[in-house]
């Protein structure tokens, strides 16, 4: 049936790369992307370049499981995802592009009178820095989650749950490629299969990228790799407090609607939601090592199902269909890290862990201003790397939701 779909238009151009560009972006996942796009539309910034090693939205844009929310506990970080989560909810109309954001409520199980304590601190958080929050009993729960075991004999029984019900999942190639088609229309250009390399510098300042099609120069530079960070930092010239890890997800054979929210619980360590395809999209925790092979070793995945059927034993039956990895750049405060480096010019985004999906439009568009105006937008400043020398750390691993 295909072939009788003909002359598709193209969703971006394939050009050569100029000499000279005011931003050059390192990385074309949905943060890259959706810098370059803000850097056009909101501050007038069009020589801009995008350079991706392989193809666009194909690291961990791709491979994540979609779910968005902002209901962290500090007020940096809860400032920061709100913000992302306000742009997801005019995404599709303002780059005429359905993300398909679905806010069908993320809920994150209690099982313990701790979880229940730390649950209601959150809410509380949230609430105060004007982000919707509920705390849920078990009868609650039960009733808007009917097939959870909620009853009491399974090993760590369901106490309450919290639930933000504007949290939900958005299509991730969407936003990929609703921010590509963006950027691409307002002059940006979206260099693929371009790995950097390396990084020029005249007199300590970075003046461009070395790549594997030779050397673009650039005013100022801002690196967006998730998963390589560290790597990216070591070109560049120094350390950042990074670890890169493996981070899996399985989808099941679509089934019927069964599950119509989203479901993480920290204490058995998993999460699910069902795709509008009806394949059930679950996963869980990093896996332990450092690595940069994008697959994920075979105990992570069974510890990750028992979660689900001990959740969900109604699921038992159901089979695997697919199972996949992505490189995640962890912090130690489970933290993002947006900041000047020591190398004027040169910019890092990254550290977003497991959780910067949800983040990618206010990512984009506080790391957008500031590569604009060459000092950090004030979501941002929390978030540069001197907090690991002066102690203000921002520590967000409860919020996190999946260990890492
Ligand atoms: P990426 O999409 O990885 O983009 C980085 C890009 O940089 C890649 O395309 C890569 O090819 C490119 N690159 C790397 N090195 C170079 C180089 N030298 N030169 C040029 N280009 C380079 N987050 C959530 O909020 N919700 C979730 O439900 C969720 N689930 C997840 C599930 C899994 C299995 C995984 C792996 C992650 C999940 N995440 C989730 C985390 C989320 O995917 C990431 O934090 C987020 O996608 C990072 O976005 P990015 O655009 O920075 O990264
Ligand atoms: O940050 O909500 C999250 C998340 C869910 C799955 C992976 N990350």
């Amino acid at each position: 049936s295909l072939s009788h779909h003909e002359n598709w238009q193209r969703m971006w151009r394939t050009p050569t790369p100029k000499p000279l560009y005011d931003v050059i972006i390192v990385g074309g996942g949905g943060h890259g992307l959706a810098t370059a796009y803000y850097l056009a539309k909101e501050f007038g910034v069009t020589n801009v370049a995008v350079v991706e090693k392989g193809w666009l939205g194909g690291g961990n844009t791709a491979r994540n499981t979609t779910i968005v929310r902002s209901n962290y506990l500090w007020d940096e970080s809860a400032q920061l995802y709100e913000h992302a989560m306000k742009l997801w909810e005019g995404l599709s109309q303002d780059l005429n592009y359905n993300v398909m954001y679905s806010p069908r409520g993320v809920y994150n199980l209690c099982h313990t009178l701790q979880d229940m304590r730390d649950a209601e601190r959150r809410v509380s958080a949230n609430r105060l820095n004007g982000i919707d929050g509920e705390l849920l009993d078990t009868r609650q729960v039960e009733t808007e989650i009917p097939y959870l075991d909620c009853s009491k004999h399974t090993r760590y029984p369901i106490m309450g749950a919290t639930v933000q019900r504007r949290g939900g999942v958005a299509r991730h190639d969407a936003v990929a490629w609703g921010y590509a088609r963006g950027a691409d229309a307002l002059g940006v250009d979206l260099l693929q299969n371009t790995e950097v390399i390396g990084f020029r510098k005249q007199d300590g300042v970075v003046i461009g990228v070395e790549t594997t099609k030779g050397f673009i120069g650039a005013k100022r530079v801002g690196v967006v790799t998730a998963g390589n960070s560290g790597h990216m930092a070591k070109l560049a010239g120094f350390r950042l407090p990074i670890e890169s890890h493996p981070l899996q997800a399985l989808v099941s054979e679509p089934i019927k609607p069964i599950i119509d929210s989203v479901i993480m619980s920290n204490a058995v360590h998993g999460y699910i939601s069902q795709s509008d395809k009806g394949d059930l999209v679950i996963g869980a925790g990093i896996d332990g090592y450092n690595g940069y092979g994008q697959r994920g070793s075979y105990p992570t995945i069974e510890h990750t199902l028992q979660a689900i059927v001990e959740m969900f034993p109604v699921l038992s039956r159901v089979r695997m269909n697919r199972q996949w990895g992505g490189i995640v750049d962890t912090s130690p405060d489970a933290c993002p890290i947006i900041s000047k480096t020591p190398v004027p010019n040169l910019f890092f985004n990254c550290g977003w862990g497991t959780g910067g999906f949800k983040a990618t439009p206010g990512s984009g568009h506080v790391f957008a201003a500031s590569l604009a105006k060459g000092e950090m937008h004030p979501l941002a400043k929390p978030f540069a790397i001197e907090r690991f020398h002066t102690g203000a750390l921002i520590d967000e691993h409860g919020a996190a939701a999946v260990a890492h």
